[in-house]
Formats: structure tokens, C-alpha cells, sequence
């Protein structure tokens, strides 16, 4: 008999797939009653996949649980505190997706620095014939990128703004003597000192709304804010305010407070380029993403140390 494993969210299709050639599958997604739905399965079940997301009350919910294989990198919507206390280990997707997470920061940054979405939209208006060239934009060779969260990803985006001649520094809870970069111990002070702020560093309350009023005042009007790890770092009412007053010059946006929900003020600005939560979104990442969320419930039900752990 087919072992039980719980699918919380829709998930990828390669994923979905190879989870029902392994399992039998229940998608609580699909149930009416959850309450009722989970109560029927409880015995069974010690295995989760989510995308992303996984609440203390789904755990109280089942008894047996195991595992919650996780699909991202970040695991600010797992209840990881209540996991642990529970027993319940909690595996994520690491390391696969750095490049492709890097690559969008990086290409933000040109983005903005570069206006290109700008002048795309004054050349598809008829601008340039009838107004001749946009003004001239930035080069990013010699200016400063301070990276909040030098992390796995973080740590990439800096490789790579390297040879861009970018100069690199950093800000986190402790510096790192391994790296050859500058280490601020406050995040406003950082933000004063650079060029471009790249925010890179987990959700969740620990981190919410650090990227404030007073950091992107420090940032200032020639100043670029990017963000490509989670809504919930930056004061979404403050960023809007200093772009629209002129505080703050630009801002290059993955993410948001209430995704999918972008607010109606970032998408009428200019100076500010946005994306869809796209970091990781290539085939080959999300594959990869994918194969690890497999890769863990198949070492889970096999009795092997998991591969990518959080708990
Ligand atoms: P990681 O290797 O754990 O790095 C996180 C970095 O953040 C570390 O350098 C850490 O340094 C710093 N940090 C942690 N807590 C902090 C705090 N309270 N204040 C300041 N800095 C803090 O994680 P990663 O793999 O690079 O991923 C980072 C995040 O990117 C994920 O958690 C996810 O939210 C986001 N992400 C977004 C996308 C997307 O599609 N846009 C894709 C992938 C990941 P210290 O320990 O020294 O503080
Ligand atoms: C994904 C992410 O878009 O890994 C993360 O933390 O934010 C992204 O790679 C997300 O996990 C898909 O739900």
C-alpha cells in the first residue's frame, strides 16, 4: 500500500506528478470542510507539501505528522517555532535557486539604474521621434550596493555586482570575517553610505518592516531601493511616500505586503520597476525546487537523513 502524504497548496506539476506515482495524495486545497477532511486522514498521514505554507493549527490537526517538505527557500509562512515544539521536522529549497534569484536583483538594479523600462515605454509611445533622446540614465561601476542579508543569495548578488565594479557592503544581525566586504552594524548607517540597498534577508516578525522611513530617508533621492526578499521587509506606506515625494529616487520590486496585490501608487510611477514574485521562476530552478521537495519526502518515507532541513 501507497504511503499517505498531505498536499496543502497546489503544487507543480512535475512535482504533483511524481507525488501521485509515489503516494496516495490528499489535496486539502480542494476540501470543503478542512476541519472534516483532515480529521478523516489524521491517522494516516505523517507527511506534508506546501508551497510554502504550513500554520500551527493544520499541525494540531494531525497527530502523526512528520515532515513538512516545503517548496521556496524562505519558510516565513511554515509555523516553525510550533513545528519544533511539536517534533515535526521541516525541510525547504535552498542553494538551487541562488543564481536565478541573484540574476533578477542584479537585473532590477540595471533596470532602474539604466531606466530601461522607462525609455521602452517612451520609445513604444512615439517619443523619440517626436522629442528626440530621453535623458541620459546611470552607470553602476564605482557605486556602492549595500545588501541586507548576506546569506546564500545575497552572497551571489555580491559575486556578481563585483564585476559590474559595484563596491559591496552589507548589513545582518552579525558581520561575517570570512567575507571581504564591510560589515554595518545599523542598517540606516549602511543605507546612508550606499548607492543601492538590496534587500535579501528572511520574512517573518523578525525583519518586518525594517527597511522604514528612516532607512530610505538615509537611501535618499539618488538612492535605488530593491527588493527581492519578502513584502513584509519593507514599510510599504513609507517607500511609497519617498518615492512620491522625491525622497527616495527609485525602487526595483519583487515582492509585496499582500501579494498578489500590488498597490495602485507603485504601478502609476515611473521611477519604480516591478515583477510578480518572479525571482526563482526559470523552468531549470523551479525544476530543481521541485526535485528537492521530492527528494525529501522520498528520504523521509526511506528512513535517510533529509536533504535540505530547516528543523
Ligand atoms: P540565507 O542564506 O539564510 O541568508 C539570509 C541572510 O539574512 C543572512 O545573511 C542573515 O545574516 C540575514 N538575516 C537574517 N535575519 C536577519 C535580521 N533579522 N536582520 C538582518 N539580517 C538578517 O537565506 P537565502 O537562501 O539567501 O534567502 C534569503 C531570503 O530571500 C529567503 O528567506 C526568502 O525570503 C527570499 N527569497 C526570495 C525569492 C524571490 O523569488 N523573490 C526567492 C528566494 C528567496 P545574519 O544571520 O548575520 O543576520
Ligand atoms: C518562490 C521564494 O517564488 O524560495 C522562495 O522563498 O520566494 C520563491 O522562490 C516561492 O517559494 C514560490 O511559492
Amino acid at each position: 500500500m501507497k504511503p499517505h502524504v498531505l498536499m496543502v497548496t497546489p503544487m507543480m506539476q512535475h512535482v504533483t506528478s511524481a507525488l501521485e506515482d509515489a503516494y496516495t495524495v490528499h489535496r486539502l486545497f480542494e476540501a470543503c470542510d478542512r476541519k472534516a477532511f483532515l480529521a478523516e486522514i489524521a491517522g494516516s498521514l505523517t507527511a506534508a507539501a506546501t508551497m510554502g505554507r504550513a500554520d500551527a493549527a493544520l499541525m494540531e490537526a494531525l497527530p502523526n505528522l512528520k515532515l513538512i517538505s516545503s517548496f521556496g527557500v524562505g519558510y516565513d509562512g511554515v509555523d516553525i517555532e510550533h513545528a519544533r515544539s511539536r517534533g515535526i521536522r521541516v525541510t525547504n529549497t535552498p542553494d538551487v535557486l541562488n543564481d536565478d534569484v541573484a540574476n533578477m536583483a542584479v537585473m532590477l538594479l540595471l533596470t532602474c539604474s539604466r531606466r530601461f523600462v522607462e525609455w521602452d515605454r517612451y520609445l513604444r509611445a512615439g517619443r523619440w521621434e517626436a522629442e528626440g533622446d530621453p535623458p541620459l540614465a546611470r552607470g553602476i561601476r564605482g557605486r556602492t550596493v549595500g545588501i541586507l542579508g548576506l546569506g546564500r543569495i545575497g552572497k551571489d548578488i555580491a559575486r556578481k555586482l563585483e564585476i559590474f565594479g559595484c563596491e559591496i557592503v552589507y548589513h545582518g544581525r552579525s558581520a561575517q570575517d570570512d567575507q571581504p566586504y564591510r560589515f554595518y552594524g545599523s542598517l540606516t548607517d549602511m543605507a546612508a553610505a550606499s548607492d543601492y540597498l538590496i534587500a535579501i534577508c528572511p520574512g517573518g516578525d523578525a525583519t518586518r518592516g525594517i527597511v522604514n522611513k528612516e532607512v530610505l530617508d538615509a537611501l535618499g533621492p539618488d538612492g535605488t531601493f530593491i527588493n527581492v526578499a519578502r513584502g513584509s521587509v519593507h514599510d510599504e506606506e513609507a517607500l511609497i511616500a519617498a518615492l512620491q515625494d522625491g525622497r527616495l529616487g527609485a525602487a526595483g520590486l519583487d515582492v509585496y505586503v499582500q501579494e498578489p496585490h500590488v498597490p495602485a501608487a507603485l504601478i502609476e510611477m515611473d521611477n519604480v520597476v516591478l515583477q510578480p514574485h518572479q525571482g526563482s521562476a526559470t523552468v531549470e530552478t523551479r525544476k530543481a525546487m521541485g526535485d528537492l521537495v521530492i527528494g525529501n519526502l522520498a528520504a523521509h518515507f526511506a528512513g535517510k537523513p533529509l536533504l535540505t532541513p530547516v528543523v
